[in-house]
Formats: structure tokens, C-alpha cells, sequence
């Protein structure tokens, strides 16, 4: 594949309904993709990097200014054998993975429509559907959460994950317990707790959680193995876990049970992987998380969660949560039972809305 050109956007879609965290709210997604032009087939990619860097130190500024300044410049001209062969090109950026995942990942989608095969067998997947479930923000009040829940659990998600904070936890988990006493749930604090409130935590145990997702710093593992060791519901790490070597220490430390992998947060489908196989060689199961992204990033996250090791449902939800037009089609829909039918057709089965794309472009730059 010899990379011919490449585009960078950056496009502003409105959220159906605001998503409030921990660290903050997202009323309106700044997006910026990535085109790869390679010998008459085109790859696309979403960076998953939000407006401000409260998730993560990535924001939509600094990823784009890496991928003009160094990323594109390392890639455009070459010719790689496969998408992978980029990670060396990327190597001398340190950190920067949103902005390197976005190109490796439009990398893999080009040479899945090159070589004609459905990206989930070029990345190794080995089910033909996935299981789904959703995160759900923080809300005004409990009534109104108890809704939302009730709304994803008719619509046939296996899991409801729901946001939480000090202040905002225990009487969510009781409202939602009671009412449901035998449905997968599970909260992420996004970093907002500290091992001062391991007590606290504790008290987390008696609503039979399927896991507490990232309760310490963003980038810490120690002090997650300290707490695992006071609590008996697993810990899932979503942003301290950067690369397959963080997941490795996080399993051997006993710092977690289960681990989220977002193929940006990790800087790629690569890297992914490899996070994938390390959790697998331990019996750690794995889940596909989700960065509220649009139809590219999130056609991506269902071929990627049909790896063997992908046995807990995902954030991987139906477009139509989020957005009132998507920019695939079709967009992702979710059946039922909660799940989405990977589809195996070349590439990723998803057509590029390029009109739809282009009426919400805000800037673009072609190299
Ligand atoms: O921590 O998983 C998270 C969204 C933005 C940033 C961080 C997170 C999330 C979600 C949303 O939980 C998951 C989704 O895309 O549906
Ligand atoms: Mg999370």
C-alpha cells in the first residue's frame, strides 16, 4: 500500500442528548477524521481525542497539530505491506495514541478493502456478533435515570453502566438494585475517587456489580492494586491501561479483574490487539469501550470486539443513541437481544456519508 494522500477534518456533530461525567459535559462532539488514499482504496479513521483533555492529556488541538507536524509527514510516500507497519514509522512520538491510532486505524481499513476481507478477520476476530451494552451519563435526578435504564433495558442491552462521582453513587446503585435486582451493572468514576475513600468503596460490594470502572487517577495502577486488595468487586481500568505492557503489570499487580480496551486510548488497533492477548493469557476477560464516537469509530469498535477475549458486552451501542444522522450507512443498529451482527463483507461493511461528512466539516487540510 503506498500512501498516497492523506486528509485530516475535523467536524462538530451535536450530541441527541448532553453526556455528563465525573470530569465534565460533552453537549456538542468535535471529531477530527482521517482519509488515507493508497492505490485506489481509501481508509478512514476517527480520532477519538475530545474538545478539552479531561478524559485523557489528548484534546482535538493537540492531536491534530501532531498528526500535520509529525504523523502524516512519517507516513505520506511510503509503502507498507500492512497497516501494522506504521507503529515503527510512529515510534520516536512519544504518547500522542489518539492522534496514531486515528491513522493506523484508516490504515486498517484500506487494507481491508485491498486485500477484500472483512477487517474483523484481519484483526483476528472469531464471532459474528457482539454483545452490547451502555454508559449511561449523570442525570438531573433519580427518577430520571431510572427512565433512561428502563428505556436500554426494553431496547435489549445485556449491560448498564452507569457514571458515578462522590455525592452520585450509592443512592444510584440502590435506586437501580431495587428496581432491578438481576441485571449486569456496573459504575465508572472516571478517576474521581481517591484511596482515602476505600471505605467508601467498599460499601460499593453490596450491590453485586459486575465491576467499578477506573474509581483512582487516571494514571495510576499501584494504588488500584491497594484498593482491589479492600474490595470484592473487580476493578476495570479504562485510563490507566495505555498499552499491552500496562495491562501486564495492572493483571500481575492484582491492580484489576477486567480491562476496558478503546483501540485510541492504546494508539491503534495493534496495540489493541496486544492488550487483548495479554488479557487473554491471564484469564482476564475484556470489553470494548466506547469514546461517544461517531459511525467510523464505531463501525471500527464492532469489528474489534468480535476478538475471542471480548466476552463482556461493550459500550459499543447503537448509533441512533447518540446521533439524529450518522455518518455511515447503514449506521450501527442493535437488535433485541443486544447485539450487533459484525458484518463480513469486505472492509467494514459501513458506507462513508461523504456528503453528510462534508456539511459538518469545519476545517480540512489535504496532504
Ligand atoms: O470512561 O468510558 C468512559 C465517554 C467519553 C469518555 C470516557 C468514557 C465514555 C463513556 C461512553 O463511558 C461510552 C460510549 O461511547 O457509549
Ligand atoms: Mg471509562
Amino acid at each position: 500500500m503506498k500512501i498516497e494522500s492523506i486528509t485530516l477534518r475535523e467536524i462538530h456533530m451535536p450530541l441527541l442528548y448532553p453526556f455528563v461525567t465525573s470530569f465534565g459535559k460533552e453537549i456538542e462532539r468535535h471529531i477530527l477524521l482521517v482519509t488515507v488514499r493508497c492505490e485506489g482504496v481509501t481508509g478512514w479513521g476517527e480520532c477519538v481525542a475530545s474538545e478539552h483533555p479531561y478524559y485523557s492529556e489528548e484534546c482535538v488541538a493537540t492531536a491534530a497539530a501532531v498528526m500535520r507536524q509529525e504523523l502524516i509527514p512519517a507516513l505520506l510516500g511510503h509503502t507498507l505491506e500492512r497497516a501494522s507497519d506504521c507503529v515503527p514509522l510512529f515510534a520516536r512520538v512519544r504518547g500522542n495514541r489518539m492522534a496514531k491510532g486515528a491513522l493506523e486505524n484508516a490504515l486498517w481499513e484500506a487494507e481491508a478493502c485491498a486485500k477484500k476481507v472483512p477487517l474483523w478477520k484481519l484483526l483476528g476476530g472469531t464471532r459474528s456478533e457482539i454483545a452490547c451494552g451502555v454508559s449511561i451519563g449523570l442525570q438531573e435526578s433519580l427518577d430520571r435515570l431510572e427512565e433512561k435504564v428502563a428505556v436500554e433495558l426494553a431496547a435489549g442491552y445485556q449491560r448498564i453502566k452507569l457514571k458515578c462521582k462522590p455525592g452520585m453513587d450509592v443512592a444510584l446503585f440502590e435506586r437501580i438494585r431495587n428496581r432491578w435486582p438481576n441485571i449486569l451493572l456496573s459504575c465508572d468514576a472516571n478517576s474521581a475517587y481517591t484511596l482515602a475513600d476505600a471505605e467508601h468503596l467498599k460499601t460499593f460490594d453490596r450491590f453485586d456489580l459486575l465491576m467499578i470502572e477506573q474509581p483512582l487517577w487516571h494514571d495510576d495502577i499501584y494504588n488500584h492494586s491497594k484498593l482491589q486488595k479492600q474490595i470484592k468487586t473487580r476493578i476495570c481500568l479504562d485510563e490507566a491501561i495505555r498499552n499491552a505492557r500496562d495491562a501486564e503489570a495492572a493483571i500481575e499487580l492484582g491492580a484489576c479483574g477486567i480491562v476496558n480496551v478503546k483501540v485510541g486510548r492504546v494508539g491503534g488497533f495493534t496495540e489493541a490487539v496486544k492488550v487483548h492477548d495479554v488479557a487473554q493469557k491471564h484469564g482476564i476477560p475484556v470489553w470494548c469501550g466506547g469514546m461517544l464516537e461517531s459511525g467510523i469509530g464505531r463501525a471500527q469498535n464492532v469489528h474489534l470486539s468480535s476478538l475471542p477475549d471480548f466476552t463482556l458486552p461493550g459500550d459499543v451501542s447503537a448509533s441512533k443513541r447518540y446521533w439524529a444522522e450518522d455518518i455511515i450507512e447503514p449506521e450501527v443498529t442493535v437488535s433485541g437481544k443486544g447485539t450487533i451482527a459484525v458484518p463480513d463483507v469486505p472492509g467494514t461493511g459501513y458506507r462513508v456519508n461523504e456528503d453528510l461528512i462534508e456539511r459538518l466539516t469545519i476545517k480540512k487540510e489535504t496532504f
